[in-house]
């Protein structure tokens, strides 16, 4: 491989998109109420008071962006399923027309020759089973894998490939500590409570997965972070390490190596004593991966205190993490942002990818997630021109590239996201597609970074400039 410009033969080009985010439709056919459902309709939790609907109706229109799929030469589109289509109460009998959606979406994914590759938990928790005590409660857990076979029966004939859980620092972090996405609590024993019974619902969930007689290839969609000191000083070091091991090492020993990490656990003794691991718990949870997921947007650089920098600087301030140091500071690199505000590092990208790859021993890594947000307009010309997503793409592009060259096992790439869509507590005023989306009209135009994405991936190589 010594064409820098040219990917490996078979590496895999996909498009992302997770259901609450793209399908509307959200009291069609059955389908029961999703805490995001009950997040968004409360108002000050969404800019702007948006809700899952319209989103994208992709539930009725999937068939056309199917087509855009194939437009845009895709080998693979990792989608996810909502849990409340399939048990609108979270458990019980399941809703057939619901699954039924995802048969004709896998369907005509496999008629237009497109993988599909498929998330079981991008955080539409049934209410019902928030309601019951939702992820600080271990039965949700066991719920998730009673969920995960009925889709892995119904589905397993056809999708090789399962994600169970989608960042569930996100879902336990950003859900149960933070309160700035569903169920939108802030309590920091119930966020590590939420950690673990994510955690047990994937090892749960493997198992079940991999009991239908279906092939089944296992992974999850991890995002780690890449967090950096500030500099050298001691208690920058300090704080990035108890920054990783909360962002990081916290979610991924448990998989990996079978452990909660002893010096977190030691950080966070005066919020949790743990008591919810059981006897056997990281033996599920740790059970070999067939593939890791990672999602990467931008590293972050974290000081051990804001004395000596610029405060022009400094981005936020301490405790952004549970079990970060009380004086940790986040530094900005004064590199440029996206829409996201956040900044544009592709060297990150190279980094996590090292780093997992030594985490996970010859394990195949997919980028599960990579992508941006810009401010787009369909110009007089009916196109989205959006050289800045272009850029990015092909800059975290070349890093992967470079990471393939420094031997990382890296089978394949997904960019975030096919259309743009519901951006969580940002509603829909932050578009990442490489597909513009008119929600009022639902007219869809493929942007010029999603023309560039569809000759690199027709061609696996570098489009000229
Ligand atoms: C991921 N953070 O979310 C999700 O998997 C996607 O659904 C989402 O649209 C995408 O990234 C872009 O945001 C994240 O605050 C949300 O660090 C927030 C953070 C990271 C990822």
């Amino acid at each position: 491989m010594n064409d820098s410009s040219a990917f490996p033969d078979g590496f895999l080009w996909g498009a992302a998109t997770a259901s609450f985010q793209i399908e509307g439709a959200t009291t069609a056919d059955g389908r029961g109420r999703s805490i995001w459902d009950t997040f968004a309709e409360t108002p000050g939790n969404v800019l702007g008071g948006d809700t899952g609907d319209p989103a994208d109706d992709h539930y009725h229109r999937y068939a056309d962006d199917i087509a855009l799929m194939r437009d845009l030469n895709l080998g693979a589109y990792r989608f996810s399923v909502a849990w409340p289509r399939v048990f609108p109460e979270g458990s019980g009998k399941p809703n057939r027309a619901g699954l039924d959606f995802y048969d004709r979406l896998v369907d005509t994914l496999l008629e237009a020759g497109i993988q599909p590759w498929a998330t079981l938990y991008h955080w539409d928790l049934p209410q019902a089973l928030e309601d019951a005590g939702g992820w600080p409660a271990r039965e949700t857990a066991h719920r998730f894998a009673e969920y995960a076979r009925t889709v892995g029966e119904a589905l397993g004939d056809r999708v090789s490939h399962w994600m169970t859980v989608n960042e569930p620092w996100c879902a336990a972090f950003l859900g149960h500590l933070d309160g700035v996405h569903a169920p939108g609590r802030r309590d920091a024993p119930a966020a590590l409570a939420a950690t673990h019974h994510l955690l047990l619902g994937h090892g749960l969930a493997a198992e079940a997965l991999r009991s239908t007689g279906h092939p089944a290839r296992v992974g999850l969609a991890h995002n780690q972070a890449v967090i950096r000191p500030h500099g050298a000083r001691a208690e920058d070091v300090r704080a990035a390490r108890r920054a990783d091991g909360v962002r990081n090492r916290l979610f991924t020993d448990p998989v990996l190596k079978g452990r909660y990490p002893a010096d977190v656990v030691r950080d966070l003794s005066g919020i949790s004593d743990f008591s919810f691991v059981h006897d056997g718990d990281l033996d599920t949870i740790s059970a070999p991966l067939d593939f890791l997921g990672v999602n990467f947007y931008s590293p972050e650089t974290v000081a051990g205190s804001a004395e000596g920098l610029d405060p022009a600087l400094v981005s936020g301030q301490g405790g952004a993490w549970l079990g970060a140091d009380p004086e940790e500071v986040h530094v900005s690199q004064g590199l440029p942002v996206t829409h996201m505000g956040w900044e544009i590092d592709p060297s990150g990208l190279y980094d996590v990818l090292v780093r997992l790859a030594g985490e996970s021993g010859d394990t195949d890594l997919y980028v599960t997630e990579n992508g941006c947000a810009f401010e787009d307009t369909v110009t007089a010309d009916g196109r989205v021109h959006d050289p800045d997503r272009r850029d990015y793409y092909e800059a975290h592009l070349r890093a992967a590239r470079e990471a393939l060259d420094a031997g990382v096992p890296l089978r394949g790439y997904f960019a975030w996201s096919l259309l743009d869509n519901f951006e969580w507590a940002w509603g829909y005023s932050r578009r990442f597609g490489l597909v513009h989306v008119d929600y009022a009209t639902q007219e869809r135009v493929v942007k010029d970074s999603g023309l560039w994405y569809a000759e690199l991936a027709r061609t696996g190589r570098f489009p000229d400039r």
